[in-house]
């Protein structure tokens, strides 16, 4: 078989990337290790940007977005009970899941995608004609392709495939994780609530005005299995403020998994003909909600290069993929980490840390200016 830009991958950024190069007539096939079913069962992300809204839209798939996303123009912090609201002022974000972006994407893609590809391997990314072997339903296949994108997530095969003396990572682990429920419940409030307490960290979300996502921060030792709903709840519970504790609704849980913080870059997200992409080339802790922002921004930079590269010949944008996504990506990383900083409590704070802490909660209560550098982070830097 052969295509022109063979993709790696049908997360979001992978998905995204093939419906923006599918508009310009550009040749794709997607291979994912996974069935469709396993990728739409994902619970993740939240909170969109507007530069994400608008690509959705630019993709042709916002349609159901705006039908049944929730627009929010400010979140809650609470600061050991006590709450201050932070308006974005003329920003906001649209609160719809990656699920249904997903989704969304997955429709409306006319090519081919193969799921359930198996050994997926690379080869001869750094000559002019790269190959994609993979193995389905028994029999060994091949690709040829000009490119190959790497859209498949952190633990995927594209990164790993680049040489690691080309490779230069950046990388914190944080000692600690999200704990995360999906109740069939009414939202607690009508905006985000994320929560600073000295028991750790909690977030309240939300995926519709009746579908309700809450995280706990617990230690990475902790296992899934010995937190049943009812301890979940009083554990969050005990983290917010009183009225708010009052007010949530429970329910039973109809997901429920720990999942790791990390901050994470490889630079220069290229090797040859082979480009990174999404979870692939970095991770954000998800506190600043940045992790699929980043994908769509990267595929859409990653998608404007191989655009001019067939339509004018021109390789300024591929040449300069990696020095924009980076730009972006770094910044990112900088908001997510702070944010993170901020709301958790690290085994290693001590007195002096949390005074910082609560100094720094003082001081974007109380300054117009910190909020309005909040929300500039928080709802999407310009491009
Ligand atoms: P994905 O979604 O991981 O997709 C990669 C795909 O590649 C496949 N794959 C392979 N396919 C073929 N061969 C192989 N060898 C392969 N290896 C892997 C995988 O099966 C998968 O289908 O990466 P992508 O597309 O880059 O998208 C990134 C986002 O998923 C991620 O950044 C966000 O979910 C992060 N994130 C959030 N981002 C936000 O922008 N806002 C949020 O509110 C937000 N909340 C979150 C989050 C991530 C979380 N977790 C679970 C880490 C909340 C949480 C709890
Ligand atoms: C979510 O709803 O899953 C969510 C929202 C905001 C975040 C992270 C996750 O910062």
């Amino acid at each position: 078989m052969r295509t022109q830009v063979a993709i790696i991958g049908a997360g979001p950024a992978g998905l995204m990337l093939g419906k923006l190069l599918e508009m310009s007539g550009i040749d794709t096939v997607i291979l994912e290790r996974k069935s469709a079913n396993y990728v739409l069962g994902r619970i993740r992300a939240g909170v969109l940007e507007q530069g994400a809204m608008d690509l959705l839209d630019a993709a042709g798939v916002g349609a159901r977005m705006y039908a049944e996303g929730l627009i929010h123009t400010g979140i809650d912090l609470s600061f050991d009970g006590e709450v201050h609201r932070i308006d974005f002022g003329d920003r906001k974000v649209m609160v719809y899941g990656q699920t249904e972006v997903t989704r969304d994407l997955m429709e409306a893609r006319k090519a081919e995608t193969i799921y359930e590809a198996e050994d997926v391997a690379l080869h001869d990314c750094d000559g002019g004609r790269p190959r994609v072997s993979y193995r389905h339903a028994g029999e060994t296949h091949e690709i040829e392709c000009d490119f190959i994108a790497g859209c498949d997530g952190f633990h995927g095969v594209s990164r790993a495939s680049m040489p690691a003396s080309d490779l230069r990572t950046y990388e914190r682990v944080y000692p600690f994780g999200w704990l995360g429920v999906l109740v069939d419940r009414p939202p607690v409030a009508d905006e985000l609530i994320y929560a600073h307490h000295e028991r750790g960290f909690a977030l309240c979300s939300m995926r519709s005005k009746s579908r309700s996502r809450y995280y706990v921060q617990v230690p990475m030792t902790e296992k899934v299995e010995d937190w049943s709903d009812e301890r979940f709840w009083d554990e969050l519970r005990a983290r917010l403020n009183p009225d708010t504790a009052a007010a949530l609704k429970t329910g039973p849980s109809i997901e429920k998994s720990i999942a790791p913080l990390r901050s994470f870059v490889a630079e220069p997200l290229r090797h040859g003909r082979l480009f990174l992409a999404g979870d692939a080339a970095h991770i954000v802790p998800p506190t600043g909600a940045k992790g699929l922002n980043l994908a769509m921004h990267d595929v859409r930079a990653l998608a404007e290069a191989f655009m001019a590269f067939y339509r004018k010949g021109s390789s300024a944008g591929i040449d300069g993929y990696a020095d924009r996504a980076l730009k972006r990506i770094w910044l990112a990383e900088r908001f997510s980490w702070w944010m993170t900083s901020l709301l958790h409590t690290f085994p290693e704070t001590g007195a002096f840390g949390r005074r910082i802490q609560r100094a720094e909660f003082d001081y974007l209560r109380t300054s117009e200016v910190a909020q309005r550098s909040f929300a500039e982070n928080y709802c999407g830097l310009p491009d």
